[in-house]
């Protein structure tokens, strides 16, 4: 079984993660899970945080000489903002006095409209915003990465998995639709907005630099696409095991997404049914689908192809051009909490949705083929492989 939890708000000390399942053997290069955090800040349109903070990862457990050793590995990644935070997101009780001029001087009681402010005061009977953005923060995701991190390198060290993504819609501006190859990967990455088609990306960055000059933000699509994957991850028998389901609920789970689809997704709807299917053939010894409409999963289970899943970023609420809303300490009209914030963040959205669906596919790996070790699962693989009929 393959789980986590995360703890940790925006501007305190640390966020933190403890990530169990992890067969022993796996080599987890520290290294490689920076790499994947500093892919995370990449972007054009993202806020000023994005350049001063560094994400400083430690490992502080389950992980000797850079292998895993089966048991939860646990994760810290220290906040370079606490410092000018300690009292505000103090743990420990502070004397009103000493809270800074900024926060005493200007209480959070503006929710944003589309931000968890509103419904967090309320479900948790909070007067100010303070805890709620705290922890509905984007900022946890850094916690999510590091953990895709160490799925990736457990999908790629037992069963060759790769996976990337790309941004494929930023505000009105769609990308064509080709197809990249893994081998893409680090041209996507040194894209601005980790488009894999250049001439849309300059369109993309156009109209993020128009969303910020009349202070206001953008929403958009990524991609990602995971290959080499086994037949056979997910059910068809249960409802909650369904690989398709499992994505969706993983991917839906990140901040201000709204939509996911798996392959073709709505498109589908609009087909003939001989046409939004994907004809099987022989390939020499392997059955292969013609198309790819399905997007990897049939009935809920992987079908070997390519798996291809797309999340919806909503525009961020934090928005310059502040919106409508009541100041709940009053009841009076007001104009929404503004601070400094992001433009655009769906070239980020892409490498939290790759740690996403690693962290789905580590969870459905297990379940059908989980040993203690990596040689335990990978003979489990390689058996099955062995001895599919067809
Ligand atoms: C975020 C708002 C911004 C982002 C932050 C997420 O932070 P701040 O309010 O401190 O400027 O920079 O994202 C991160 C810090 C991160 O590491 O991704 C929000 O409100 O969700």
């Amino acid at each position: 079984m393959f789980r986590f939890l995360t703890a940790g708000e925006s501007h305190g000390k640390a966020l933190s993660a403890i990530v169990e399942g992890v067969p022993a053997g796996i080599e987890i290069p520290s290294d490689f899970i920076r790499a994947e955090l500093a892919r995370r800040r990449l972007g054009y349109g993202r806020g000023a945080r994005m350049k001063f903070e560094e994400d400083a990862l430690q490992l502080l457990g389950g992980v000797r000489h850079g292998v895993s050793m089966g048991g939860p590995i646990s994760l810290l990644i220290e906040n370079s903002e606490w410092p000018k935070w300690e009292k505000v997101m103090s743990s420990d009780p502070v004397d009103e006095t000493e809270l800074s001029e900024l926060s005493r001087a200007n209480p959070l009681t503006r929710p944003r409209p589309g931000h968890a402010d509103l419904v967090g005061m309320q479900k948790y009977g909070f007067d100010d915003a303070r805890p709620v953005l705290e922890r509905a923060s984007a900022r946890e995701t850094a916690a999510r990465v590091a953990i895709g991190a160490v799925a990736k390198l457990m999908l790629q060290q037992i069963a060759g998995i790769e996976i990337l993504s790309h941004v494929v819609r930023i505000g009105t501006v769609d990308a064509d639709n080709k197809l990249p190859q893994y081998g893409d990967l680090s041209s996507i990455d040194t894209d601005p907005v980790r488009c894999f088609d250049s001439h849309t990306s300059q369109e993309m960055q156009d109209e993020i630099a128009a969303a910020h000059k009349a202070g206001d933000t953008l929403g958009g699509i990524a991609e990602v696409l995971a290959f080499n994957l086994p037949i056979g991850l997910g059910s068809y028998v249960h409802w909650d095991r369904k690989l398709d389901a499992r994505l969706a609920f993983a991917l839906m789970s990140i901040h201000a997404v709204k939509a996911v689809e798996i392959g073709d997704g709505f498109e589908l709807t609009r087909m003939r049914g001989s046409d939004a299917q994907d004809e099987i053939y022989r390939d020499n010894n392997q059955l292969r689908r013609r198309t790819a409409h399905s997007g990897g999963t049939e009935g809920g289970v992987s079908n070997g192809e390519i798996l291809r899943v797309r999340a919806g970023m909503k525009p961020i609420s934090t928005i310059p051009r502040a919106l409508d809303t009541v100041d709940v300490s009053t009841g009076e009209a007001a104009k929404a909490i503004n601070q400094r914030s992001d433009v655009c963040a769906v070239p980020a959205l892409g490498v939290i949705a790759e740690a996403m669906v690693a962290i789905t596919l580590a969870e459905s790996l297990l379940e059908k083929f989980g040993g203690d070790s990596l040689a335990e699962t990978r003979r489990n693989l390689q058996s099955f492989n062995e001895n599919l009929s067809f």
